[in-house]
């Protein structure tokens, strides 16, 4: 197995629901490094860049004024299988659907409100954590 890097946001609903020590700990529980980590409010151009390829998607709108509606924590998580492990440790995106134990289980009260971002492919990875940290 490889060690990989994967982009992780505590969404706006989490931060303000006062989660964020609780979900970086299931992280670091898991194995996960957090090597960067920033909190920030996203732009509603920054917002919309990070999700350009949902841009025609009748949800996009929602979706930049929820991840601009408040502060968001921006972390790159290492190691062994990062992309996939983070996004079991996430679990399905509509928290109804998502199995005991996950953080969206746990955390996520909605689909648009669904307290976690994580990159889902080895390109996704490079491009998100070169869209907020650079190379
Ligand atoms: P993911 O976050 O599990 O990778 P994507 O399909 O990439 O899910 O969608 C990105 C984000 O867009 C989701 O996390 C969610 O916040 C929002 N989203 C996805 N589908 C819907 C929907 O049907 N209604 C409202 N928001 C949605």
């Amino acid at each position: 197995m490889a060690t990989e890097r994967t982009l992780s946001i505590i969404k706006p609903d989490a931060v303000a629901k006062n989660v964020i020590g609780e979900i970086v700990t299931r992280f670091e529980k898991a194995g996960l490094k957090v090597v960067e980590m920033q909190m920030k409010s996203l732009s509603q151009a920054e917002a919309e860049g990070f999700y350009a390829e949902h841009k025609e998607r009748p949800f996009f709108a929602d979706l930049v004024a929820f991840m601009t509606s408040g502060p968001v924590v921006v972390q790159v998580l290492e190691g062994e299988n990062a992309i996939a492990q983070n996004r079991e440790l996430m679990g399905a995106t509509n928290p109804k659907e998502a199995a005991e134990g996950t953080i969206r289980r746990d955390f996520a009260e909605s689909i648009d409100a669904n307290a976690v971002h994580g990159s889902d492919s080895a390109a996704s990875a490079e491009r998100e954590i070169g869209y907020f940290f650079g190379n």
